[in-house]
């Protein structure tokens, strides 16, 4: 029997259990994968508002980055909350290569209630150091534009251009996801630099979830690590996450 996949998750918690790494565990668990892990920042927060948040110093990330990856096999990494530039850069020193495991980097610039989960020098290291090291960055509407420096993208035709344009800081593929948009249908837009990029689309469903960003990129992360191909992963990781907001529409 084949060996269970196993998943390096890199986040932070949330005491409300609606995003962050508790998220994250239960999403991968329903795949299937086991888990190893390493928490950059606790925070304190209900689902309107972050009360607290804390980093863990980057010597305590570091220390546990190198013995979850010493404690066995690991089959694909998934990124989330950061919280400061130094953690960051503890991040980068330890972090595998691309060749040997699939890397997933959500972008987490601030929680859906405003508050800042990465600062302005984590944004700068993010952006110029981590996305040429990953396989796949899945940033919102939002987090596009603050990556870009430029509007968000309001219409599928911007989308595709700036999924095209964050190619540009070395990442091997962006899944732009559209799921604060407008239109009735919720795309994302996957684009690579060999490929035309492809639009993935779902109906909109009426209701609100906080989490949906951690949990598809960590269900996508769970199915890369199965050898899925990333196409295939990112389409099975939104119809997932679509029929969890199905579950819970009005
Ligand atoms: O969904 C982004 C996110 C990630 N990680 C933590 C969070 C949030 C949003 O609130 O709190 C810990």
């Amino acid at each position: 029997m084949k060996q269970q996949p196993c998943v390096l998750v890199i986040a932070g918690t949330d005491s409300s259990g609606g995003a962050g790494l508790v998220n994250d565990v239960q999403v991968v668990s329903n795949f299937g994968a086991r888990i190893v892990c390493a928490v950059t920042a606790v925070t304190a927060q209900t689902h309107s508002r972050v009360d607290a948040a804390c980093e863990l110093s980057p010597e305590v990330v570091r220390r546990q980055l190198r013995a979850a990856l010493r404690s066995g096999p690991v089959d694909a990494v998934k990124i989330g909350m950061l919280g400061s530039g130094a953690i960051v850069r503890a991040v980068l020193e330890e972090l595998p290569d691309r060749m040997q495991m699939p890397i997933v980097v959500d972008p987490v610039l601030m929680s859906s209630s405003g508050a800042a989960l990465l600062d302005s020098d984590g944004v700068a290291l993010l952006r110029d150091h981590l996305l040429s090291r990953c396989t796949l960055v899945t940033p919102n509407l939002m987090e596009a534009a603050t990556l870009l420096g430029c509007e968000m993208a309001m219409t599928i035709d911007a989308q595709f251009h700036q999924a095209k344009e964050l190619l540009r800081f070395g990442t091997q593929a962006v899944l732009l996801k559209g799921g604060h948009g407008s239109q009735s249908e919720a795309t994302d837009v996957l684009a690579t630099p060999s490929t035309v990029p492809v639009a993935l689309t779902a109906r909109r469903v009426n209701a609100v979830m906080r989490g949906t960003g951690c949990g598809l990129s960590s269900a996508i992360a769970a199915l890369l690590a199965t050898g899925m191909s990333l196409e295939s992963a990112c389409r099975k990781a939104k119809a997932y996450i679509h029929e969890r907001l199905l579950a819970i529409a009005t």
